[in-house]
């Protein structure tokens, strides 16, 4: 059966635990392969590992680091299909998408190898005559980075590309629902000429291998995508030991559809947002803040269209909404559908499961859609990640933007209307880390920060030049070329 192995060192190693999980294709129930589960031990030979390999990658020109990201990008685009239907193989998403994702990691690639030749610092004036000062990026030393199943690929991409690119080095714990993308991400690295050591991948569970990463004394930085539950326990463990700990976690986006909205392409973009990879992006719109005038033949053309929808094995091309990832997910999507019912908010469309003859096996859910529901209720203040959104009335923009804050959360929110007004407005007021004005709450690319506020992480992003910030510490230099000693703040 196909295994998937830890990479430690430049070798791929199994562990002594001898414990493997399975891995199914949540298309069809199918078992792929199995997946070593890890123990501290394994992860510390990695850090031991990765350390030694600092040493050297640190003195390594970044112009030359990040030429092998050239590489790296260069074959993600060779394989770009075959990566593309590993990805719908083993985590779902239709095709189509898994194509646009594999697309992220090369973008992220390429944008990242022309940092090489960047890492801008500073230089600034001193205070004393004949004396120059400057501040570089240094890198930090070992880092965490612990990905998700939803992103495998393009996660990976904006948290390993800047830490390999400022002369980090590596302990990786991609999701145990996709171990043979990571794999493949793995070997790449290794076919592209990155050093032993350099990146070191570690399968297992968060308990196991996920705390033996945040309490490991040679790890500086742990970078963390997924739940806001994870999270805050990283972040509580890695603050009581100085780490800098970067987290992205939950989002409760709104897409708000004002009066004089294009209808047609409101609901391009809520179909796109809330229901593409099935609900399951941090930044999957999952409220619909509807102006009240337009609220009835939004409703109805939404319900129209949600019914057109092809659902199935997203390597079918045809396919636009696959599976959800595991049983659990199923039953925790309905339990929250059931949540609304007994909240009270009113079903219009799906709020089932779906395991007809075509889809036996595999973990579908029916497109869901809920209305007149209230922003006090839980389906319309905690992430559901799945293909559920829910409808809100409101009668202004002022209440729309009231309730798009109204949440804990803080990823991503959108605008549909046609009144540059109302659109910088919003764009003053929305309280999110990312903004779309007339398109969905999807969709964010690779050179721009990615994060939110509030609930949805502690203040670092990813990707765009922010990654840098989470993968580089300042150091500031000062030189005195006046031949006699300048006494800071007092000799001028
Ligand atoms: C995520 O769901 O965690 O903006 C990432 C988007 C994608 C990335 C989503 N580019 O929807």
């Amino acid at each position: 059966m196909k295994t998937a192995m830890n990479f430690i060192n430049g070798k791929w190693v199994s562990s002594k635990t001898n414990q493997f999980a399975d891995n199914t294709n949540p298309a069809t129930g199918e078992l792929l392969g199995r997946v070593i589960q890890s123990d501290q031990s394994d992860v510390n030979a990695a850090v031991l590992a990765a350390k030694e390999a600092q040493k050297q990658w640190r003195l390594v020109p970044a112009p030359q680091r990040a030429e092998i990201l050239f590489r790296i990008g260069a074959m993600l685009k060779d394989q770009k299909e075959q990566l593309s239907q590993m990805l719908t193989l083993e985590m779902g998403k239709v095709i189509d998408e898994a194509r646009g994702e594999v697309q992220e990691a090369i973008d992220m690639a390429f944008y990242m190898a022309g940092e090489g030749r960047r890492l801008f610092g500073h230089t600034t004036p001193s205070e004393l005559g004949s004396k120059f000062a400057m501040s570089v990026r240094e890198p930090i030393g070992v880092v965490g980075i612990i990905t998700p199943w939803n992103f495998p690929i393009a996660i990976a991409s904006w948290k390993a590309f800047p830490a390999i690119a400022a002369g980090n080095t590596i302990i990786w714990k991609p999701a145990t629902e996709t171990p043979f993308l990571a794999e493949a991400f793995v070997k790449i690295f290794e076919e592209a000429g990155l050093p032993d050591g350099v990146v070191n991948l570690v399968y297992g569970t968060g308990l196991e291998v996920g705390s033996a990463i945040v309490e490991h004394p040679h790890i500086q930085v742990i970078s963390f995508t997924g739940s806001n539950e994870v999270g805050r326990t990283i972040a509580e463990r890695g603050g009581k030991l100085l780490k800098r700990v970067s987290l992205e976690m939950g989002g409760k986006n709104a897409v708000i559809v004002m009066d004089d909205a294009d209808l047609d392409l409101a609901i391009d973009g809520i179909v796109w947002s809330a229901f593409g990879t099935s609900g399951q992006r941090c930044t999957a719109c999952s409220r619909i803040i509807v102006h009240r005038k337009v609220k009835t033949e939004l409703e109805n053309r939404l319900i129209e269209r949600m019914r057109s929808l092809k659902i199935g094995n997203g390597l079918d091309e045809t396919v636009q909404i696959g599976p959800v990832i595991h049983e659990q997910a199923l039953d925790r999507i309905h339990n929250y559908v059931e949540i609304g019912k007994r909240e009270g908010a009113k079903l219009l469309v799906g709020g089932r499961k779906l395991s007809n003859r075509s889809l036996a096996g595999g973990n579908y859910y029916a497109p869901t859609l809920f209305t007149d529901v209230s922003p006090s209720m839980r389906i319309a203040k905690e992430e559901i990640f799945g293909p559920v959104t829910s409808l809100i009335p409101v009668d202004s923009l002022e209440e729309a933007v009231d309730v798009n804050n109204n949440v804990s959360y803080g990823l991503s929110s959108s605008i549909f209307t046609k009144n540059v007004n109302k659109v910088f407005q919003a764009l003053r007021d929305l309280d999110t880390g990312i903004v779309y004005v007339n398109t969905g709450t999807t969709g964010a690319e690779i050179h721009l920060p990615f994060g939110g506020t509030k609930e949805t992480g502690n203040g670092h992003r990813d990707s765009g030049l922010a990654a840098l910030d989470v993968f580089t510490e300042w150091k500031s230099i000062y030189i005195d070329y006046s031949e006699k000693l300048q006494r800071a703040q007092i000799d001028v």
